[in-house]
């Protein structure tokens, strides 16, 4: 039986420096019950390491890989060359990004074949939300934490109206 306990999100992040950004994709995944790993792993300072990890990804029980990296952000890059699950890209504004934009790119503009699902720049919380939502389309539990979400947001919304 499909159910969230059965599904593991890999946050992966290539210093401790982009932990507290990542952390927001924990906590969302957290509110909707899936499962996660995080852990930190560097394309240019570990990337025997990196590549392991993306090699055994999917043996090792994982549905998702959530990767985090600021200014030549290469590991989520990296990490999709190698993997056939879908891996979502966090561009992060560290401290030795020029403005950002150098994370964005360095995820964003992947070549064809190697898809990496970039968000915002610093957008883990909408990273653990699709990471959610590609969960959500096979396990209707998560599916259902998806739509009170989604209809909290609205409320909300609405409220600023009245
Ligand atoms: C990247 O370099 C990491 O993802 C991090 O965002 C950035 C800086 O790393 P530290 O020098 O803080 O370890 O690879």
């Amino acid at each position: 039986m499909i159910n969230s306990k059965s599904s593991k999100v890999g946050i992966i992040m290539g210093s401790n420096s982009d932990r507290k950004i990542m952390e927001a994709a924990a906590e969302i995944l957290e509110e909707f019950d899936i499962q996660y790993e995080m852990s930190v792993v560097s394309a240019h300072r570990t990337p025997e390491a990196m590549m392991e990890y993306a090699k055994n990804a999917r043996d090792s029980g994982l549905t998702v890989i959530i990767a985090g990296a600021g200014g030549a952000a290469h590991l989520p890059g990296m990490v999709a060359s190698v993997s056939t699950l879908p891996v979502i890209g966090v561009p992060i504004k560290s401290a030795n990004s020029i403005d950002g934009w150098d994370s964005v790119l360095s995820i964003l503009q992947m070549p064809a074949g190697v898809p990496v699902a970039t968000v915002a720049l610093d957008g883990a919380k909408n990273a653990g939300i699709l990471a959610a939502e590609i969960i959500g389309t096979f396990d209707d539990s998560v599916a259902g934490k998806l739509e009170k979400y989604k209809n909290v947001l609205t409320a909300k919304v609405q409220e600023m109206n009245l």
